[in-house]
């Protein structure tokens, strides 16, 4: 009852959410647990989850990527799915124009092998990876998570990737290492956007880095059971579904660890706007417009109604502690 086969490419048990304790802990323990009713609990959210996978659709355009079901807690909203074709035309990549439907368009001059990743700065094991190396690191796992941009628009996104602490963990930063800074691709002859002046070029962007190792924060290489759209972010992306979209950085070249808090390309915008945490925060607005609700992409049109932004995006039982003691409003 727990193995399914073919499907979207899990050949697993997929026990995974249930058994943590069950597998490591011995019987009169399980049996235990289960008495408390815990069990029943975690095989109802099972169940629900398995319900909402099966609409997963893959497109059938790009290569597949196989994947495990993620067993990282809070790591599959249960949350209808975005239609992929949505997904993936309304997008921002100012790299290639800043309308919401230029990256679709344009990205397809975007050349993602070669491709490698250079990880520097503070590491005891610095290194370059190239593409298809890095993507073997860790098992791929699918992971869905919500995304709401700084915008006021959110969408519900099957993404494929492992957690970026796996990396971290591989190239053993150094104690001064403070904060992860991302430097994506800055291509003038493949993206048109750069060559003007919206923002400071390359993008980007940087986590503390305990908000880098937590299991959350994804290092993307799909979506939809395929490899990434170049419009998406392809080759690699990070995700990191409690903070505004534009944390999560598309098309990474570098990975820097370092020890004072990086700059990143929103910020230096306009700082009043964009600050380094941009945790999702319905309570803190930004300074021309609120933060409190939220349009899902699909469900336009007349009569839909506004969504209630979540604190944290909804992980806060995930990644609040991170921030236990912080203003929010001053860190914002
Ligand atoms: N390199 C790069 N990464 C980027 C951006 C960008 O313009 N350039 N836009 C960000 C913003 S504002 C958002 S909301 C998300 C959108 O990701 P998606 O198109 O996959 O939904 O990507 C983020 N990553
Ligand atoms: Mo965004």
């Amino acid at each position: 009852m727990l193995i399914r086969t073919g499907r979207h490419g899990f050949e697993q048990p997929l026990a995974s959410e249930i058994t943590p304790r069950a597998v490591h802990e011995d019987r009169r323990q399980l049996l235990k647990w289960m008495a408390t009713g815990a069990a029943g609990a975690a095989l109802a959210t099972w169940a629900q989850r398995e319900a909402f996978a099966q609409q997963v659709q893959r497109p059938g355009k790009l290569t597949p990527i196989s994947s495990v079901r993620s067993a990282v807690p809070g790591a599959v909203t249960m949350e209808k799915v975005t239609e992929y074709k949505d997904a993936s035309t309304y997008n921002n990549y100012y790299e290639f124009g800043t309308d919401k439907a230029d990256p679709a368009e344009s990205a397809h001059t975007l050349k993602t092998r070669p491709w490698t990743v250079e990880v520097e700065g503070l590491v005891k094991k610095p290194g370059k990876y190239a593409i298809d190396d890095l993507q073997k690191l860790a098992p791929q796992e699918e992971r869905i998570y919500r995304l709401r941009c700084v915008e006021g628009w959110s969408m519900v996104v099957p993404w494929v990737g492992y957690s970026l602490s796996k990396l971290i963990e591989k190239v053993e930063p150094q104690g001064n290492a403070k904060f992860v800074e991302f430097v994506t691709l800055a291509d003038p002859k493949t993206m048109p956007g750069v060559n003007s002046r919206v923002l400071d070029w390359p993008y980007t962007e940087g986590l503390r880095i305990d908000e880098a190792m937590h299991p959350l924060t994804l290092l993307g290489f799909g979506m939809y059971g395929e490899v990434l759209p170049n419009q998406n972010g392809a080759p690699v992306r990070v995700v990191v579904p409690w903070k505004y979209g534009y944390k999560s950085a598309k098309s990474i070249v570098k990975i820097r660890f370092v020890e004072q808090m990086p700059h990143t390309a929103w910020n230096k915008a306009a700082a009043n706007e964009y600050g380094f945490y941009s945790n999702v925060n319905p309570n803190v607005d930004h300074p021309r417009w609120s933060q409190a609700t939220e349009r899902r992409i699909g469900e336009d049109g007349l009569f839909a109604k506004k969504r209630k932004t979540l604190m944290f995006n909804g992980y806060e039982p995930q990644v609040g502690q991170l921030y236990a003691g912080m203003d929010l409003k001053k860190n914002f």
